[in-house]
């Protein structure tokens, strides 16, 4: 599969009845939020908002969001079989984040239809909502992705960080100095006395915030990633104001400049955090500066719901969920652990919890992959409670997950192990607010826990359990399964 922009992928999602156009006019103010959270509820289409409050006339009129919001849009997105199990995508997904196919650069595209510059500039000409009664402002980078460069090597990055209408051309964003790879890029800015250029790229294939909403290795480019999920070179146009590149057929880019300067650092937050709960309090942030703002005729505004809840996930967690799956088991893989058949991370949790399945080689193995995910970097946000089950269990189900934690745990019997004060999240609600200053402690502490519902070796085998350290359950013989099989419309049940 190609790329594809926009356009192109809500047609292909109308081929397949997964979005809907929502002719009724709804405010950006509040509306928009809770109607997606229904939606969310409901794991139901993407959405395609046509007649919002104050934006019938003008330059931009659409707001789409949720595209990524189930795993068969995912792999819709993905060019992959709508019912492709777990394992396999996230098999497919390990294998294409280590390709590369590097970008070209073309003289233009769709998204320089329009060029505002200098006082044309204003970011509220498009839709953005306030998704949340309780957030600070219209976030106008939920679903975006930012472009920087290294300064050193010259390598871009790709990422997505979350920021907020400030005036009509500042924007207060999330960027902590030296985290995530931006921030990396912006140390290095500071040092140097230069404000950081950076290009907000909103639109374009579905590819990209698949790929710029989850770790990849530092270093590295996420549009050449981009071009290997795609089998072919993403085609990038160079910047208006700023030394960076960004795709052609994007709907919208923002240019502009982030400095260190503190004075003009600005208000962010509150903003509904990915956790479920809503971020305290407004906090001073660096503040982008916006030097330029390109869009396609007509442009199609994109951004997203954060949060998970209890009776929803979020388009975040479900894309995620899938590459953080991978990341994961490609840590299990490169700590050289045999026997990893499955890992899987219930969108709900946002990879807090995360469940291997693993056909069991030795007592100790679930220790060790416990292990291996706490030390590795990617644990930051991520992996407090592992679970790991045997491959007769689908760690996709919860029941199943449940039904081995009732009678294959036991707590204590190798079952339970605690690893108290670690580094962890610094927004988990449920670690005490001192234990999560990051002006204290540099991060925030996380007593992580392993599940080992695997069955105990240390038990003796037992001659009248055939031999095995568990005793037979109740499954049918197999002959007569087989055969119940065969006779099943002769019962007259041939309609279950
Ligand atoms: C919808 C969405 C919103 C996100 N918002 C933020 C954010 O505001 N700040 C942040 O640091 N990471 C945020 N993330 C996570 C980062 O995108 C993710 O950690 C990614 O790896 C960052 O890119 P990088 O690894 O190149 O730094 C968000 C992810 C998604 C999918
Ligand atoms: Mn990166």
């Amino acid at each position: 599969m190609g790329f594809m922009d926009t356009r192109e992928w809500i047609a292909l999602l109308e081929k397949h009845s997964e979005v809907r156009r929502i002719g009724a006019e709804v405010h950006w103010d509040r509306e928009i939020g809770a109607v997606s959270r229904r939606v969310l509820e409901h794991e139901g289409p993407a959405l395609l908002f046509e007649s919002i409050t104050d934006y019938k006339d003008g330059p931009c009129t659409q707001l789409f969001t949720g595209s990524l919001g189930t795993r068969k849009r995912l792999a819709l997105a993905l060019g992959l079989p709508v019912d492709m199990p777990n394992r396999e995508m996230v098999q497919y997904v390990m294998k294409k984040n280590q390709e590369r196919i590097e970008p070209v650069i073309v003289a233009t595209g769709p998204v320089k239809e329009n060029i505002l510059l200098g006082k044309d500039i204003d970011q509220a000409i498009f839709p953005v909502p306030r998704w949340h009664f309780r957030e600070g402002g219209r976030y106008i980078h939920t679903f975006s992705s930012v472009v920087t460069r290294d300064p050193d090597t010259r390598v871009m990055n790709v990422g997505m960080y979350r920021g907020m209408i400030g005036t009509p051309d500042t924007t207060p964003m999330l960027l902590i100095k030296g985290g995530q790879h931006w921030g990396q890029h912006f140390m290095k800015y500071t040092s140097r006395g230069q404000e950081m250029p950076v290009a907000c790229v909103i639109g374009g294939d579905p590819m990209m915030p698949f790929l710029t909403g989850s770790p990849l290795p530092v270093g590295l480019c996420e549009y050449d990633v981009m071009g290997a999920y795609r089998n072919e070179p993403i085609k990038l146009v160079k910047c208006e104001t700023v030394d960076l590149e960004v795709p052609a057929d994007a709907e919208i880019v923002i240019e502009g400049f982030i400095s260190d300067d503190p004075s003009t650092y600005a208000m962010e937050g509150p903003f509904g955090e990915f956790t479920g709960y809503v971020s305290d309090l407004p906090t001073k942030r660096p503040v982008m500066r916006i030097t330029c703002i390109t869009y396609r005729n007509k442009p199609i505004f994109q951004g997203t719901l954060e949060g998970t809840l209890p009776t929803s996930a979020s388009e975040n967690s479900i894309m995620s969920s899938v590459q953080r799956a991978a990341i994961a088991w490609n840590i299990l893989k490169t700590a050289g652990i045999p026997g990893v058949t499955d890992v899987f991370i219930h969108p709900i949790t946002n990879g807090t919890n995360i469940c291997v399945q693993i056909k069991k080689a030795y007592q100790g193995q679930p220790k060790q992959i416990a292990s291996a995910l706490w030390g590795n970097s990617a644990a930051q946000y991520r992996y407090k409670h592992v679970y790991v089950a045997e491959d007769d269990i689908d760690i996709s189900s919860y029941a199943q997950l449940d039904w081995a934690m009732a009678y294959r745990f036991n707590a204590l019997h190798d079952g339970l192990v605690i690893y108290p004060g670690t580094f962890g999240s610094p927004i988990d609600p449920s670690t005490p607010l001192d234990e999560r200053s990051i002006e204290q402690l540099g991060s925030g502490l996380w007593n992580r826990v392993l599940f080992d519902m695997t069955r105990n070796w240390k038990f003796e085998r037992q001659p009248q359990w055939d031999n095995e350290r568990f005793p037979p359950t109740v499954d049918p013989h197999p002959d007569d399964q087989a055969k119940v099989k065969a006779r099943w419309d002769e019962y007259g049940l041939g309609d279950l």
